[in-house]
Parts: structure tokens; C-alpha cells; sequence
């Protein structure tokens, strides 16, 4: 009988070497900041979270046979600098004017609103480059070079993450139908989420099929991931999620709100079904991204 799968030390170990990676990334951009832009940096990269994408993007790396050490956390940190800049200017008066993240004040009450700003800004271009020189270091052909950092960027973009974001803060207070409530969610959190599985397999130079299944993985654990966020918004307390404000402050629309509770939660479950399913598809041994995709709606904060 094969041991059950170490979740636990798992994600503990994980999220020491991507630390490890981060620190090695600020240490390279540091010294063009400027000491209270590097603080302030520091403050939204290195104070904790999960570390779920760059996780996910090394698991996805290993279970196409890719065995490189520190470069893949490397590239998969780039997925975490882009992250961090996005929670630090999501957290900004501007937008969510949010006090509490990580258990801990957030960058711009810690550090001011214009040096978040800046710190956040910075992160954009330093991802990018992150994800170049670590290709290189990987050992990536330039082609695929190419596409890791297409897929990073188009990713966060204006097609991802930040036009999620944007029709996000458009729908505050206004009703929303499903099909809008995915496509938001499928943009603001869902494509960077896929990302982290499409650079990990593609660093591995994995065959289509593999990397269209991880895709089909990456793409339901997003949606999943996003529904149990919600799920926790409603029924847990700023001091377990370690942030505030809730989205009920923010007047969003949320899974809870359109379909009920049982209804979300079985939404959630579904989807972790067809990542489950996906692995199968994929046809290679990955027991991490099973565990992961459970993890994702089984989550306490
Ligand atoms: C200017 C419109 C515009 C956009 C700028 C701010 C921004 C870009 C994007 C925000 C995107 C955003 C806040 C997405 C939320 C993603 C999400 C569910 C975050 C929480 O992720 P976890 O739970 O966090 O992985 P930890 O703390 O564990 O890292």
C-alpha cells in the first residue's frame, strides 16, 4: 500500500525553498530601489501567504520530469512577484483601501501610498526578467523561453489578472449573472493560477498532452480556488483569514451570494473533480497536484 500524501510538510518545504527563491530574487533588484521602496517591497513579498502558484508551478515542473532544483523555483517565484504586486496595489485606498493582509498591516499603512505604488510597479517589469534570466538558467530553448514569459505576462494582463480586476471593481454593487461571475474569476484569479501549471510544464519541455491536461487542471482549481475564497469570506472572521475587508464590505458579488452555500460548495467540489480528473488525463504520476486541487477548497484561510 503506497503512504498517504504529506501535505503538510509538503507545502512547509515547498514554501521554504520558494522564500529562498524570492529572497534571492529582491536581493537582485534591491539595490536600483532605493532603501524605502526595497522596505516596502520586502514587506509584500516576504510576509508569508501560501506560496500556492509558485508551488503548483514547481509540482507541475516535476510531474513532467523536470529535475532541476533552485532554477525552477526561480521561474516559478515569478508567478509569486507578479501576486505580491497585485495584492499590494489590490490593498491600496484606490481600490479595496484594505488595512489587514497576512495577518499584518498592509504594505501601503505600513510603508506609505506612494511608495506601495512604486514598490508594486517595480515588481511588474522584475517578473518578467525573473522568469527570462531563470528559463535560461533552466536550460529552456529560446522558443520556449518565449512562451514562459508570454504566458506570464499575458496571464497578468489586461486579458488576465488586471482585466479581471478592472470588471471587478466596475460590478462592485451592481448584479452579476454567473456567466460574468466566471469570466471575472476565471481573469482575476483563475489565468494566473493556470499560468503557474502551463510555465512549470512548459520549463519541463512536456509533450501537448500532458501540458493541454495541466492546462485543463490549472483552469479548474482556478475557478475552485475563487468559490472556496468566497466560501471563507462568508463564514470565517478577518482574524483566521488574516485580512479585511471582507467582499460583503466591498458590496461584491460572490458565488455565495448567487448560488447559496451548499450550492457554492458543491460548485467547488465539481471543480476539483475535473482537476482530479485532469491528472488522470495527463497520464504521469502527480500525487502533489491531486493533493493541491483537494487543498484548494479544503483551506482554512
Ligand atoms: C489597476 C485594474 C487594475 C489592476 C491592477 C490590483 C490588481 C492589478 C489585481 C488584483 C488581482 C487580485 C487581488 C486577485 C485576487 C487573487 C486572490 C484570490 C488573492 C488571494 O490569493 P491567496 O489566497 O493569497 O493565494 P496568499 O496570501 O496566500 O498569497
Amino acid at each position: 500500500m503506497t503512504a498517504p500524501f504529506d501535505l503538510k510538510g509538503f507545502l512547509a518545504q515547498e514554501a521554504e525553498r520558494v522564500q529562498a527563491a524570492l529572497e534571492r530574487a529582491l536581493a537582485a533588484v534591491e539595490g536600483t530601489l532605493g532603501p524605502d521602496v526595497a522596505e516596502a517591497t520586502r514587506h509584500g513579498v516576504l510576509s508569508g501567504g501560501k506560496r500556492l502558484r509558485p508551488i503548483l508551478c514547481v509540482a507541475a515542473y516535476r510531474a513532467c520530469g523536470g529535475s532541476e532544483g533552485d532554477a525552477i523555483y526561480d521561474l516559478a517565484a515569478s508567478l509569486e512577484l507578479i501576486h505580491a504586486y497585485s495584492l499590494m496595489h489590490d490593498d491600496l485606498p484606490c481600490m479595496d483601501d484594505a488595512d489587514l493582509r497576512r495577518g499584518r498591516p498592509t504594505t501601503h499603512r505600513a510603508h506609505g501610498e506612494d511608495v506601495t505604488l512604486r514598490a508594486g510597479a517595480a515588481l511588474i517589469p522584475a517578473a518578467a526578467l525573473q522568469a527570462w534570466r531563470a528559463t535560461e538558467r533552466l536550460g529552456c530553448p529560446p522558443a520556449t523561453r518565449a512562451e514562459v514569459v508570454d504566458t506570464l505576462l499575458t496571464a497578468s494582463g489586461a486579458d488576465g489578472m488586471v482585466g479581471g480586476q478592472w470588471v471587478d471593481l466596475e460590478a462592485e454593487g451592481k448584479a452579476v449573472t454567473p456567466e460574468d461571475l466566471d469570466g471575472l474569476h476565471r481573469r482575476k484569479t483563475g489565468a494566473l493560477l493556470a499560468a503557474a501549471l502551463d510555465m512549470g510544464t512548459l520549463a519541463a519541455g512536456a509533450p501537448p498532452e500532458p501540458r493541454e491536461a495541466f492546462h485543463r487542471y490549472g483552469r479548474a482549481i482556478g475557478l475552485a480556488f475563487q468559490i472556496a475564497d468566497d466560501i471563507l469570506d462568508a463564514t470565517s472572521t478577518a482574524a483566521t483569514l488574516g485580512k479585511n475587508p471582507s467582499d460583503n464590505d466591498l458590496s461584491k458579488s460572490t458565488y455565495v451570494a448567487l448560488y447559496g452555500l451548499a450550492e457554492a460548495r458543491r460548485r467547488a467540489e465539481g471543480q476539483v473533480g475535473e482537476a482530479l480528473a485532469a491528472v488522470q488525463d495527463a497520464g504521469v504520476a502527480a500525487p502533489a497536484l491531486e493533493a493541491l486541487a483537494r487543498y484548494v477548497v479544503a483551506r482554512r484561510h
